[in-house]
């Protein structure tokens, strides 16, 4: 068959676009060659409704082999007692949580979006705000810190039947045993998303969610280095829930109900060549290197957050734990949306995005602020040194954000500094 040139070509371009930019879209990164073949591979050919062992179709021997090392090295990578990777996405494995633990009508809390919250966590226009009842909690407007105390006091005025922690634009560590303490109050479930710090929590180098969350949901793809997708997990929750039978009994029945609202709940056919991906990742993720590389994540972001602040960036809650950091442009460029700085920015061939910050005046069109992550340019093997760079490219645009020389004279520069980095530095 001839070669289908136009998409091609296409794929050349944004592959370009990858290699001579900087990548700072917190949610993005770049995969290993084992990841990117895998996902390119003939799993994609195969239809496997159900699970390993039990599936509607023949000759699945070769995929319940994958999707079982998936599920064997997630498990090991968290500390897992039991592991689902077959939800297409993260919004997807929130959808198959709620679908299990709670009906249509049921209230929930989650944080607030404009707070750093996720469309999945209760947004009117998305499945969870459309069919549940979402309650919001909020950071504090001061410390631009989770607010504990008035999660509880909501909680125990609204008794909702889950609590679920997480966010997509939140640069501190979560109390999830305080957030268990609160659910335990109302007999409520807890559920942490951690999609964005997953690789963090991974490593240890963030609070360990699995030990007090009755069920984890994550993507595959931000710091976990992985394929596109999600995953559900279960610790060992062994302060039981879910009625009178023994904590293993319990994982047993709740899993399968999970199961169950993965598919045949909200999917069809898994993508077993993605989740043949995600299973190269998890090994990935395993090794000692990875722990490295997340060391270097957290540092760089760090560094990045405190190059900010020096040059009079006001950084949501001063700074990070994570990978990402948040930054209200407010103070110091009160007149410039966040989405002028993400279109500009974009021609000097640097990627942000516009974010909306804690108590935003303007809408998530234009927003105040900018969300800024690490993990992509540290798997490029920018360092330390590097950051400083970066936060001077980025402030010199947005103080001149009109003048196309200057952003002709940063892009040439960024290209010459990212031309000179591979994709994938391990
Ligand atoms: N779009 C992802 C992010 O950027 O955080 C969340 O779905």
């Amino acid at each position: 068959m001839k070669r289908d040139e136009l998409v091609f070509e296409i794929l050349q371009k944004e592959a370009d676009r990858q290699r001579y930019g900087i990548e700072l879209i917190a949610s993005e990164n770049f995969v290993s060659d084992q990841v990117l073949s895998a996902m390119g591979s003939v799993m994609t050919n195969k239809y496997a409704e159900g699970y390993p062992g039990k599936r509607y179709y023949g000759g699945c021997q070769h995929v319940d082999e994958t999707e079982q090392l998936a599920i064997d090295r997630l498990k090991e990578l968290f500390g897992a007692e039991w592991a689902n990777v077959q939800p297409h996405s993260g919004a997807q494995a929130n959808m198959a949580v709620f679908l299990t633990l709670l009906k249509p009508g049921d209230k929930f809390m989650g944080l607030d979006l404009s707070h750093g919250g996720h469309l999945s966590h209760g947004s009117p226009v998305n499945s969870s705000g459309i069919l549940y009842q979402p309650i919001a909690y909020e950071v504090d407007e001061e410390t631009g810190l989770v607010n504990y105390d008035r999660m509880e006091e909501t909680a125990l005025r609204e008794k909702p039947k889950l609590i679920l922690a997480g966010a997509s634009a939140y640069s501190r560590d979560w109390d999830y045993k305080r957030m268990r303490e609160i659910a335990d109050k109302i007999g409520a479930f807890l559920m942490a998303d951690i999609a964005h710090p997953a690789g963090l929590i991974a490593v240890g180098l963030l609070n360990d969610p699995l030990k007090y969350c009755h069920v984890v949901t994550s993507t595959t793809h931000k710091t976990l280095r992985g394929p596109r997708g999600g995953i559900i997990m279960m610790g060992q929750d062994f302060d039981n829930p879910f009625g009178k039978t023994t904590p293993k009994g319990v994982i047993r029945s709740m899993s399968s109900l999970f199961n169950s609202g993965v598919f045949p709940g909200i999917q069809g056919g898994p993508l077993e060549h993605i989740i043949a991906a995600k299973a190269v990742a998890f090994g990935e993720a395993l090794t000692k290197e990875f722990k490295n590389y997340m060391k270097q994540v957290k540092k760089n972001a760090e560094v990045m957050a405190e190059a900010f602040v020096n040059k009079g960036y006001n950084v949501i809650s001063d700074g990070t734990d994570n990978h990402l950091m948040l930054i209200d442009l407010r103070n110091k460029f009160p007149e410039i949306t966040g989405r002028k700085v993400e279109n500009t920015l974009v021609l000097a061939d640097i990627t942000v995005n516009k974010n909306m910050v804690p108590f935003d005046s303007r809408s998530p069109f234009q927003t105040s602020g900018l969300r800024v992550g690490t993990p992509a340019i540290t798997t490029r093997g920018l360092k330390e040194e590097h950051m400083p760079i970066i936060v001077d490219f980025i402030d010199q645009v947005i103080s001149d954000i009109d003048n196309e020389d200057l952003l002709e004279k940063v892009k040439k520069q960024v290209n010459e500094m990212m031309g000179a980095f591979p994709m994938f530095a391990d």
